[in-house]
């Protein structure tokens, strides 16, 4: 009982900072969009892809929430992005007082769209708002057909759904069209987004909806 009060107090404080989050990204000019998934769906590359994409028309930021490494970070800054690698010590999300102070310490000037890869992870970073524009769920065909009504919160709460890694889908047993179904049934305003990041099948309408964000 205690504890459920703890929590929420945590919640309603993030509430608050993730609004202090939002109205400085605006007053910078920046759209900030939140990747949300299991380990390994696929968020790191989907952004390296869509850096290199808008190259030259799109200056590109982004936040990694990674336990231990800097190992997406670093491909962010090859793929050339400015990247901050946010350390959560050790926490299974991202909050809005971990971006606040992460954006105390990464010169955001020019940037106009600002990626925040969240830890691997589809229960815990879909309850916390971080201040984003934007969210975005991936799941990718290797995962089962099962994901978005399991994780449904993920999904529920998502502005777009990504279903990632189409060129596998000859070897595994997703049913693409019932999974883009389970979505539209528990969240009709969601676009859904069926690619490949390796093939580049289905990045043009993703491509399309960064821009829609971006402005
Ligand atoms: N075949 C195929 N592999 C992909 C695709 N996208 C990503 N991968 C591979 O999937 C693996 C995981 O991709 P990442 O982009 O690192 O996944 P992530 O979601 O950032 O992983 P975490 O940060 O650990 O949660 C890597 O080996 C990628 O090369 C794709 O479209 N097709
Ligand atoms: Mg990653």
């Amino acid at each position: 009982m205690v504890k459920i009060k703890v929590m929420k107090a945590i919640s309603e404080r993030n509430d608050e900072v993730a609004h202090e989050v939002r109205k400085y990204l605006a007053e910078n000019g920046i759209k900030a969009v939140n990747l949300i998934s299991s380990p390994g769906s696929g968020k790191t590359t989907l952004i390296e892809k869509t850096i290199e994409h808008f190259r030259g028309s799109l200056t590109v930021g982004v936040i990694v929430g990674d336990l231990f490494t800097a190992l997406d970070a670093e491909r962010m800054e090859r793929a050339g992005a400015r990247a901050f690698q946010l350390d959560t010590g050790g926490s299974c999300h991202l909050t809005a007082p971990m971006i606040k102070s992460a954006l105390a310490d990464f010169d955001i000037s020019g940037i106009d769209l600002l990626f925040i890869e969240n830890v691997g992870n589809l229960i815990c970073p879909a309850s916390w708002d971080i201040g984003e524009s934007a969210r975005v769920t991936l799941v990718s065909v290797t995962e089962g057909n099962d994901k978005v009504v399991k994780y449904r919160t993920a999904f529920y709460s998502a502005d777009a759904v990504a279903i990632t890694k189409l060129d596998l889908l000859p070897s595994c047993d997703f049913d693409v069209e019932k999974v883009a179904g389970d979505v539209k049934a528990l969240n009709p305003s969601a676009q859904v987004f069926k690619l490949s990041a390796k093939t580049g099948e289905g990045m043009q309408e993703w491509y399309s909806f960064v821009q829609r964000i971006a402005g």
